[in-house]
């Protein structure tokens, strides 16, 4: 149990009644209050300080299959290029106002590329991921170093490197995008340039630079010994996820520790050079859940988007049921009591969250309702 109880409910303030001469004042006051551009704590503070979070930010649930065919019809109609840069579809939370924002802080879109296709290069603060829930063909240039995506890899392209997409085969590619837009954005920190229109290597190596040079189990190149912000690892292969996660279950049947709960297998990627998130904003992991293995009920600070990557699950956000399958996308607002359930096959599901802000700002908490 935690050390809080989050059940206390906020108290209001009664202020004794005033009379009909006070009260004439009082609108006289909040009037120019108004028009001068105040506002009296008083009558706000259960809002704007509750005793728990209380998020705009909905839980809601986006069907791949409809994401899919809207990207693909948007392909025949919409070419990219220079000036709107990627041919991406943003989703939008229905309790944020109508802004691309999935949460107040996570931006999750939709990238369609066609065959022979370019998304020109650029670089803007926004830190950025791929997830590829299919399909293989299009390299993605992260400053100058040609990266593969193909089903199931995570790559990663920090704040400030240029990057651009190219598609050398003859089928178009889709993949789900992530970066913190909304928290730039909200907190006016964002910047952003223009690269080459013809990307700096198209090339189409089996692994990128940043690969050969990092993403082998426990070493590092000794010619880079300091501390990066981001991963130096610009793509995770699915196949060393793939394994992780294998081997915690395949532990777990030995009698060994390794899993979070029963059933429940995850790993989160990593900066390698400090143990630390990829991203100094995004969190993501992938998570494996056997069939009728559940995760266990939590309540975060921070925002979580969950994909569906294979099999299918029920999610539980505060009150909501989501039923998942095959790339299905789900959010899960601050502070909303969550777990997820695997369907009769389990679950492979990626995850990605903004919970490294609230990490660094001593702001993180959580709550497991029902203990651990
Ligand atoms: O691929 O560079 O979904 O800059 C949104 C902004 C993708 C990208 C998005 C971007 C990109
Ligand atoms: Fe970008």
């Amino acid at each position: 149990m935690s050390e809080h109880d989050y059940s206390t409910k906020h108290v209001e303030y009664v202020a004794p009644e005033p009379t009909a001469e006070e009260q004439a004042e009082l609108d006289d006051m909040y009037a120019r209050m108004d028009e001068t551009y105040m506002k009296p704590l008083w009558r706000q503070i259960g809002g704007l300080m509750p005793n728990t979070p209380e998020p705009s930010a909905v839980a809601h649930k986006w069907d791949w299959e409809e994401l899919y065919k809207l990207a693909q019809r948007s392909g025949e109609l919409v070419p990219v290029g220079r000036g709107g840069e990627r041919r991406a579809i943003g989703l939008a939370n229905p309790g944020l106002g109508g802004n691309t924002y999935i949460s107040p802080t996570l931006w999750a879109a939709i990238q369609y590329l066609a065959p022979g296709e370019n998304a020109p290069e650029h670089r803007h603060s926004q830190n950025a991921f791929r997830f590829i829930i299919e399909g293989e063909g299009v390299w993605t240039v992260v400053n100058g170093d040609a990266v593969p995506m193909k089903r199931g890899d995570f790559l990663i392209t920090p704040g400030w490197a240029f990057h651009g997409h190219h598609n050398i085969a003859t089928e178009p590619m889709a993949w789900l995008d992530g970066l913190d837009i909304p928290f730039a954005h909200q907190m006016d920190s964002g910047f952003f340039e223009y690269g080459t229109e013809k990307l700096t290597d198209e090339s189409t190596p089996e692994y990128s630079r940043s690969e050969r040079l990092w993403a082998h189990p426990g070493l590092r190149p000794v010619a880079f010994p300091g501390r990066t912000i981001s991963s130096p690892i610009g793509r995770f292969a699915w196949d060393h996820t793939d394994k992780a996660l294998s081997e915690q279950l395949a532990l777990e049947d030995a009698g060994f520790p390794g899993v979070v709960s029963p059933g429940h297998a995850a790993v989160r990627f990593t900066n390698t050079t400090t143990g630390g998130d990829v991203m100094s904003t995004i969190r993501a992991e992938f998570h494996r859940l056997r069939a009728g293995a559940s995760t266990t009920p939590v309540h975060e600070v921070g925002n979580r988007v969950f994909q569906v990557f294979e099999g299918s699950a029920t999610a539980h956000v505060g009150d909501e049921v989501f039923e998942l399958r095959h790339g299905d996308i789900v959010n899960v607002p601050s502070w909303k009591k969550w777990h997820i359930e695997a369907g009769t096959d389990g679950v492979d599901l990626f995850c990605f969250s903004d919970h490294p802000i609230f990490e660094k700002l001593d702001l993180a908490r959580t709550y497991t309702p029902e203990g651990i």
